[in-house]
């Protein structure tokens, strides 16, 4: 199997996360998609020229990062953690959960990151506005479940948490989500899993970078810090 990722890239690090609870054995092929050469020899694999794309040992071409951790759930089925539940009910719950976060979360996050990367006076939009609505409003329904649970979709760490793991992640740089109190206990408990800790340490250096070549440089906020943050 071949992983062709970014280490910075929040879609390649739900991947990379399944991978590393999976404890599978893959090649991982970074892609500079910054690298025109690059761009155009990884765009021979995945048309939509985006990370991550999953090459399996059949030599089938997987892309969608949720698509990637189904097929890794279902090849390594026997392995003691299964990201998918096999309870019908649960398994649903967890893949609403995983929209959720990538429709309100993710796209809020990116509605606020743009924003930071407009003169002030154009800042705030009306479509800014609603994607933060819509956000807050994902993060209480997320803060609420979490109230008595370990990960989002129960006890067992699943595709959800795969997901929300580097998104909550890099939502800090750009929105303090410390007034939610289970969320932030969640993420807390999120960072400290080892799948997780590693693929943020890979991915450290070349976001801090990215960040910091902006035209309004942001950089990474920690958890229990707070710093910089604009709501
Ligand atoms: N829906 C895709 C999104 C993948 C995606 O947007 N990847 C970003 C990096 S996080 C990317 O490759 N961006 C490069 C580009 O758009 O040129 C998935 O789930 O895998």
């Amino acid at each position: 199997m071949k992983l062709y990722y970014a280490p910075a890239s929040s879609y390649s690090q739900r991947v990379l996360i399944a991978l590393y609870e999976k404890e599978a054995n893959f090649t991982p092929i970074s892609v500079n998609l910054f690298d025109p050469q690059a761009r155009e020899e990884y765009m021979q694999i995945n048309f939509f020229t985006k990370v991550p794309t999953l090459v399996t040992e059949k030599g089938n071409v997987l892309f969608e990062a949720n698509i990637i951790i189904e097929y890794l759930d279902q090849k390594f089925h026997n392995t003691s953690s299964r990201l998918i539940p096999l309870d019908t009910e649960e398994a649903i719950e967890v893949r609403m959960l995983e929209r959720m976060i990538d429709v309100y979360i993710n796209n809020g996050r990116e509605a606020l990151f743009a924003d930071t990367q407009r003169q002030s006076e154009e800042q705030g939009k009306k479509e800014v506005i609603k994607a933060k609505r819509l956000l807050e409003t994902a993060l209480t329904m997320l803060d609420e479940k979490l109230a008595n649970r370990t990960w989002l979709g129960g006890e067992e760490f699943s595709l959800a948490d795969c997901a929300a793991a580097p998104t909550l992640a890099y939502l800090r740089m750009v929105y303090n989500y410390k007034h939610f109190s289970n969320l932030t206990n969640y993420v807390r408990r999120l960072e400290k899993r080892p799948s997780v800790k590693r693929v943020f340490n890979d991915g450290r250096e070349q976001m801090t970078q990215m960040l910091s070549e902006l035209k309004y440089p942001l950089a990474l906020q920690p958890l229990d810090v707070e710093v910089g943050v604009r709501n």
